[in-house]
Parts: C-alpha cells; sequence; structure tokens
C-alpha cells in the first residue's frame, strides 16, 4: 500500500494545551508519524511516497474563504502584536448565546471567532504543515481515481474536527473531507466517510450535513460524557437533502471493548453498503487504544486487526486519512495493525 507523507508536516509543533487547569506539553506532536513511519518500515511492505503539489485553492471547497485567510494570516498579525515567543491561541469565544457573529478587525477577536476550544495554536511554520496535510490527502485520493485500490495519507495536523470556518481538538484543515470532496469532484458519485477516532468528527459533519452525496458515519465516545461535548448525539441525522445521510454511534465511555465495538462498526459497515458508497475515506484515529492518555475505550492490538479486516471485507476503494492516537509507543504498531487487516481481506 501507498502511504502519503511530508516532512514539512514537522513543522507544526504547538507547545502546551490546558487539561484539567494545568499547562500539558501538547499531546499532537511530530513524533506520532515518527512512530506510525517506523512501524511502517519495520513490518514492510509500504512504500513511503511524497505528496504532490497542490495551491491552497481546495481547501476552499470546504471551508471559506475568510477562514482560510485568517489561517494563513494569523501568525504575522499576532507576533506584529506580541512578539514570537509563545504560540498564537485564543482566550475568548463566540458563544451562539448573547454574542454577535461579527468577524472581528483584531487578531484577538479573530482567534476566538474562528476558534472551539483552545487546543488549535498557531505558530509561524503551522500554516506551511496544514497545507502539507492537505496535500498528502489530496495526493491520496487522486492515486484511488487513477487505480490504486487503496492508500495511507498519513496526515498531522489532524483534520476531522475543523468545520468550515472553525478549528479546535488539534485540526485546521479538513484533510479527510477534502479527499471526500475531491474523489466526487473526480467523478465518485457517492462517497462515503467513516470516522473511527475516538472523539466525534463534527468537523466532518458539519461540513457534509445537508449533503446525499457524502455519508457521514462516526463511532465515538459519548459526547454526554466526552469531548467535543456539544455535538455527536444519535438523533443527529442530516438535514434537507442531507436528511438520512448522517449516523452518529455514540458508545460508552470506560467499558466500550471489541464486544460493543465490533457490533457498532458491523453496523456502520452496513449502513456504507446500503447507501451505495463508490469510495470510502476513513478518518484514521487510534485514540480508541486502551492506553490512549487522553481518551477511555479498551480496544487493543487484536481488536484493530480485525476492524481493518471488517472494513476490508466492503472491498471498496479506500484511502485512510490519519487523525488522533496520543499513546506514542504503541501508535505505530496499532496503526499498521489496521493497515494489515485490511490488506489481508481487501487485497
Ligand atoms: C484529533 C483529535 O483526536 N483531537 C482530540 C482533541 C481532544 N482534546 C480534548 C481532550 C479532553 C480530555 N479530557 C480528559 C482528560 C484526561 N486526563
Ligand atoms: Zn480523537
Amino acid at each position: 500500500m501507498k502511504v502519503i507523507y511530508t516532512d514539512k508536516q514537522r513543522l507544526h509543533r504547538v507547545k502546551y494545551e490546558f487539561l484539567s487547569g494545568e499547562p500539558t506539553p501538547c499531546f499532537e506532536k511530530p513524533e506520532r508519524a515518527d512512530m506510525v513511519l517506523n512501524a511502517l518500515n519495520q513490518h514492510g511492505g509500504f512504500d513511503v511516497v511524497e505528496p504532490k503539489t497542490y495551491s491552497t485553492e481546495p481547501m476552499t471547497w470546504v471551508h471559506t474563504q475568510d477562514y482560510v485567510d485568517f489561517l494563513q494570516s494569523a501568525w504575522s498579525e499576532w507576533e506584529a502584536r506580541y512578539g514570537d515567543e509563545h504560540d498564537a491561541s485564543p482566550y475568548c469565544f463566540v458563544s451562539p448565546r448573547y454574542l454577535r457573529h461579527r468577524i472581528p478587525k483584531d487578531i484577538e477577536g479573530k482567534l476566538g471567532y474562528y476558534s472551539f476550544d483552545m487546543t488549535a495554536a498557531i505558530t509561524k511554520t503551522s500554516f506551511t504543515a496544514i497545507h502539507g496535510a492537505m496535500e498528502c490527502a489530496l495526493t491520496g485520493a487522486d492515486m484511488l481515481m487513477s487505480g490504486e485500490t487503496a492508500a495511507f495519507a498519513l496526515c498531522r495536523p489532524p483534520g476531522h474536527h475543523a468545520a468550515p470556518d472553525l478549528m479546535g481538538g488539534y485540526c485546521y484543515i479538513n484533510n479527510a473531507a477534502i479527499a471526500a470532496e475531491s474523489l466526487r469532484r473526480q467523478g465518485k458519485q457517492k462517497v462515503a466517510i467513516l470516522d473511527i477516532d475516538y472523539h466525534h468528527g463534527n468537523g466532518t459533519q458539519s461540513i457534509f450535513y445537508d449533503r446525499d452525496d457524502v455519508l457521514f458515519v462516526s463511532i465515538h465516545g459519548d459526547p454526554d460524557y466526552d469531548y467535543p461535548h456539544y455535538i455527536g448525539f444519535d438523533d443527529e441525522c442530516g438535514e434537507g437533502k442531507g436528511e438520512g445521510f448522517n449516523l452518529n454511534l455514540p458508545l460508552p465511555q470506560g467499558k466500550t471493548d471489541w464486544s460493543l465495538y465490533g457490533p457498532a462498526l458491523t453496523t456502520a459497515l452496513a449502513k456504507i453498503a446500503e447507501f451505495g458508497a463508490e469510495a470510502l475515506v476513513i478518518s484514521l484515529g487510534m485514540d480508541t487504544y486502551e492506553h490512549d492518555p487522553i481518551s477511555f475505550f479498551k480496544l487493543n492490538r487484536r481488536d484493530y486487526q480485525q476492524m481493518g479486516e471488517q472494513i476490508g471485507g466492503l472491498k471498496l476503494p479506500t484511502l485512510f486519512v490519519f487523525e488522533g492516537g496520543y499513546a506514542v509507543d504503541d501508535l505505530g504498531h496499532n496503526t499498521v495493525a489496521v493497515l494489515d487487516g485490511f490488506q489481508r481481506v481487501h487485497g
């Protein structure tokens, strides 16, 4: 299987996030991709290639132009005000209640306007990495169009929390959504996105919520108890033309092992088959692992192999797009277990 990766993505490294009230070194870091690359090499049979070059225009397929402009200029506006000692990060947010949704002129206002949490800080070189991640996803989509039956875009920063004009959850540009949109624009009539990150893929859901040509299915920790807290419930089914084309399968924190996860995955895959998808994009988050430091499912290496086998059973052209996963020591081997299981069944 071809793996698309660029070292440009290392240029995004955020110092801290705030967890349980204290500054903590950011869990989403370049070493995550290194661990995956090491495990892919150790396993063998994977061909790691550089992405092709794309302009920033595909970002506007799923994001607003003003948001893309903001991402590009945020650092220089921040640096002019505060210098380069600290990462650019918001401190206040535009709640849907009482406050007005006007785009502020000032960088502090803009950071809060375009964020839903404090985990998507911006550094001097972040945009180059964000752009590189999108190039990996787009190259993967192009590979499927030119006859590869599967590919793995090893993207970071991740993307599935990024909505049309909103960053958060370590995400800025929605790599999986742009890949799905690319497949649509190149002729795949129906594209399914299966999001198996521990956290609900709120950004991807929001992007496709009113569309019937891209099905979104997500298995994740119950938002009544877990991030992103305000979206991802099972009564969110899509709207307008998109009604019936969004499926959320929240599972309980703490006790979700394969005996609960396996049946949810079967339900998800049945929905995708019934939809008649011509291509499949997997938002491959590996934070469902039993030892993940910020998540609460109980999956293990064997389960990941089985997960890959079940997904491979759909026999669809499949693009894996990397999302979360923070148990760095095991992250690489767990990721390879999914891809290996997939290949055994899918070929
Ligand atoms: C891409 C991705 O996986 N983003 C996830 C961002 C989650 N950030 C919030 C995590 C909150 C964890 N709260 C539990 C703390 C346990 N000590
Ligand atoms: Zn996650």
